[in-house]
């Protein structure tokens, strides 16, 4: 497909024009993952750039190096009247809380142009989840993308979490993830694209984002862009031809993370437990060592 085709697809893509029209869905949602720094932000920039049409490239997203992670804000960029892209919060290394963070901005649990504030306990997460009641959000079709930058080596803990995620999703979404290789002019993104596929990566594609520093558009860096947002719309258009209930989805949706913040308290009890119980094994054996030294001296 030419560049030019594959911009019209994705300008005049509509819900509506598969056999069972929308479902009820009304906008997709093109969510962005990845650990801090590895292009995210960028990516939208380099979409909006591209798609729409400006002359000088502009900075919609900020994007920076930092080391801390630099969106804090879950912050929507609409691409067309129907495609919407959102630069989710970048996580580093990662507990369990901040996992359930993920997910819950995977699952639309937290509305968008709020700060993400990775929480510490059970409750407040349960809360910030029953919050979004008042005003459900059943009508996006959501698809994971997750970015990573080729510029360093994939460690086999992130490989871990990384796959965990990619199921996650599908169980959530219904979609595989779309994998995004950035910076594919600084590493060996085929060893990268190698290591994802193996995982069961099902669509990978490196890219080269344009950024304020460099964004003479060319032939190949544009399309493999488009790539990325065709290979999604593909998706939707899949899962469209088969029946399904938004509102339903939603609440399959909350049920994953209902589950998943639960599974994490058990495992924090459990620990805990462990913890209160060797210390007072600890203490036992203290205390006996002291009656056998007073025996002795007796
Ligand atoms: N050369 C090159 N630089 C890139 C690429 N993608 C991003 N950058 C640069 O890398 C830095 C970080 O990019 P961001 O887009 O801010 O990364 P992010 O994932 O949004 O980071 P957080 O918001 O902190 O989670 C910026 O200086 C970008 O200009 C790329 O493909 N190639
Ligand atoms: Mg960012």
């Amino acid at each position: 497909m030419d560049i030019r085709q594959l911009k019209d697809n994705i300008r005049n893509f509509s819900l509506d024009d598969g056999d069972l029209g929308s479902q009820g869905y009304t906008r997709v949602l093109l969510q962005l993952f990845g650990y801090t720094g590895h292009g995210k932000s960028s990516f939208i920039n380099s979409c909006k750039y591209i798609l729409e049409g400006d002359e000088n490239f502009e900075e919609h997203a900020e994007a920076r190096e930092t080391d801390h992670g630099l969106t804090m804000v879950r912050n929507a960029y609409p691409l067309t009247n129907v495609i919407t892209m959102v630069d989710n919060r970048g996580c580093s290394k990662m507990n369990d809380f901040e996992r359930a963070e993920v997910y819950a901005q995977l699952g639309n649990f937290i509305p968008i142009g709020e700060k993400v504030e990775w929480k510490d306990n059970y409750s407040a997460m349960m809360e910030a989840i029953e919050n979004t009641e008042l005003e459900p959000n059943f009508s996006d079709f959501i698809v994971p993308i997750f970015v990573y930058s080729v510029r360093q080596q994939i460690s086999a803990e992130e490989m871990q979490d990384v796959k965990t995620f990619m199921e996650n999703c599908v169980k959530m979404t219904g979609v595989f993830p779309i994998i995004v290789l950035t910076f594919k002019m600084k590493g060996d993104y085929q060893v990268i694209e190698k290591q994802f596929r193996l995982i069961g990566a099902e669509t990978v594609i490196a890219i080269e984002n344009y950024t304020t520093e460099s964004n003479i558009k060319t032939l190949e860096r544009t399309t493999d862009i488009l790539m990325v947002i065709d290979s999604a719309l593909r998706n939707v258009r899949f899962r469209l031809e088969q029946p399904r209930d938004p509102r339903r989805e939603r609440i399959e949706r909350k049920k994953f993370m209902y589950n998943y913040i639960h599974q994490i308290q058990l495992q924090h009890e459990r620990e805990k437990q462990e913890i209160e119980k060797s210390e007072r094994e600890k203490e036992g054996k203290k205390q006996e060592e002291e009656k056998k030294e007073k025996c002795t001296l007796l």
